[in-house]
């Protein structure tokens, strides 16, 4: 059966440094807002202090019914039971990942280009991450950004489930689903607002209204 996302937005839980915000803080903050689904980009804690913090934050999830998807580490994902994993081109490939974590967990691939995602696509993924589609500061990607008209050629290519990231506002998310996204993953734009909570719930309005 083919995965669909909960809503339109691919929330994620990383804090950029935010020294006043916990990553379970904001996590909390993210599901009082409504993300259903979360995914855990933690890049700097130590395996032990990642391992810790994905069980607190899975306990936050399964309190608001949010799917939880662990950035980079299968490991982590199978330990504390997580929905899924996402990985990049450099990460683990998507067989060894689903050959860790079984046929029902949830794979999410990082794609840049049309081979890419076919390949993810042929290869299994569940959903595909496309991007960077505007500009970021977020994280040196390597990629110059790639725009809502090579999302839209993606969205031609392949029938799994999309999701768009980098520099996606509130602004911006309503246009980068009707290039073909069917979720916008954001980063910047939700954390360093004052009320993360509020904001999530002002960028599912947005795109709420927008789907119907
Ligand atoms: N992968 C591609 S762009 C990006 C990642 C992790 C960063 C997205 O962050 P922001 O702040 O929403 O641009
Ligand atoms: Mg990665």
């Amino acid at each position: 059966m083919m995965f669909t996302f909960p809503n339109p937005l691919y929330a994620i839980d990383d804090t950029l440094g935010r020294a006043e915000l916990s990553f379970l803080d904001l996590a909390e903050q993210l599901c009082a807002g409504g993300a259903r689904l979360i995914q855990l980009r933690a890049k700097d804690l130590s395996s032990r202090e990642l391992l810790t913090l994905a069980q607190q934050v899975q306990a936050v999830c399964r309190h608001h019914g949010c799917l939880l998807i662990i950035n980079d580490r299968v490991d982590i994902a199978l330990a504390v039971d997580a929905d899924g994993v996402h990985v990049g081109q450099e990460d683990l490939p998507l067989a060894a990942a689903r050959k860790v974590l079984g046929p029902h967990k949830i794979v999410g691939v990082s794609t840049h280009d049309p081979a890419q995602a076919q390949a993810a696509e042929r290869d299994g993924a569940d959903y595909i991450g496309f991007g960077p589609v505007f500009g970021t500061t977020t994280k040196a990607t390597g990629y110059s950004a790639r725009g809502l008209e090579q999302l839209r050629e993606i969205r031609s290519r392949v029938r799994l489930p999309i999701v768009a990231i980098g520099g996606i506002t509130t602004t911006r998310a309503p246009a980068t689903l009707g290039a073909g996204a069917n979720a916008v993953a954001m980063i910047s734009d939700l954390v360093l607002a004052s009320d993360v909570a509020k904001k999530v719930q002002e960028t599912l309005a947005m795109l709420q209204a927008r789907e119907t």
